[in-house]
């Protein structure tokens, strides 16, 4: 049986953002087969964009986890293996985009994914530590395999043409990764949580880790928005 950590006192802190993240609207339209179709290739495209900047955010928690993590826990192979399935990802998108006939070269971002890359941006920066960076992309990552999942538990109306889609976030070894990525990010926040009592640094990294959860909580809500409001 897994120990409850910090991520999880945390999400029922929050469970209202986290609940609005991980059952917008827009995931149950299309999990009860009302979506509508210029909605989902707006996510589709917007979506594209948005993995681009993804990939050097991943690649940056790898540097953080090199530079500030013991290699015998194995956080780097999980991080590269995640980095890894980015390039399959953005090839997906390239055929799922052409499928759909959607132009991806004529496509430019929107406001509310201009605000997230800028906060992936923040997050690569070199005065975000290891424990703040992967606590944040375990949580990007959470957020889409608790959606897209919700698509195909019991249930669910998803129509067919867009269960692909749902797999790709939704089936059961995305959610492995995900786990493994919450149990660093539980280590990561326990040692802070031992660490505050003596070092006020590492409360300081208790309350980054928690604020950027949220962040990514928000942003996720709004890029939900975005995609259905349409064009
Ligand atoms: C907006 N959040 C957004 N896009 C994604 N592809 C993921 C999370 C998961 O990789």
């Amino acid at each position: 049986l897994e120990k409850s950590g910090m991520i999880d006192t945390w999400l029922g802190k929050h469970s209202l953002l986290y609940t609005g993240a991980t059952r917008h609207p827009f995931i149950l339209s299309i999990r009860d087969g009302t979506v509508d179709l210029s909605s989902f290739k707006t996510w589709l495209g917007q979506d594209y964009l948005f993995v681009r900047e993804f990939a050097p955010f991943v690649a940056s928690v790898l540097v953080k986890a090199w530079k500030e993590s013991d290699d015998s826990y194995g956080d780097r192979e999980v991080i590269l293996g995640g980095l890894a399935s980015l390039n399959d990802e953005v090839e997906w998108f390239k055929r799922e985009a052409s499928k759909w006939g959607v132009q991806l070269s004529s496509i430019s971002p929107q406001k509310a994914n201009e605000n997230y890359c800028r906060f992936l941006e923040y997050l690569m920066s070199p005065e975000v530590g290891y424990t703040v960076a992967i606590t944040a992309f375990w949580a990007i990552e959470a957020v889409y395999q608790e959606s897209f999942a919700h698509c195909l538990d019991d249930g669910a109306n998803t129509p067919r043409e867009l269960r692909e889609t749902c797999q790709r976030w939704g089936n059961d070894g995305f959610g492995q990764y995900c786990l493994s990525l919450k149990k660093i990010a539980n280590r990561r926040l326990e040692k802070a949580s031992e660490d505050a009592r003596l070092v006020d640094a590492s409360k300081e990294v208790l309350n980054k880790a928690e604020v950027a959860l949220i962040r990514v909580m928000e942003h996720e809500v709004e890029f939900w928005n975005m995609s259905r409001g349409g064009s």
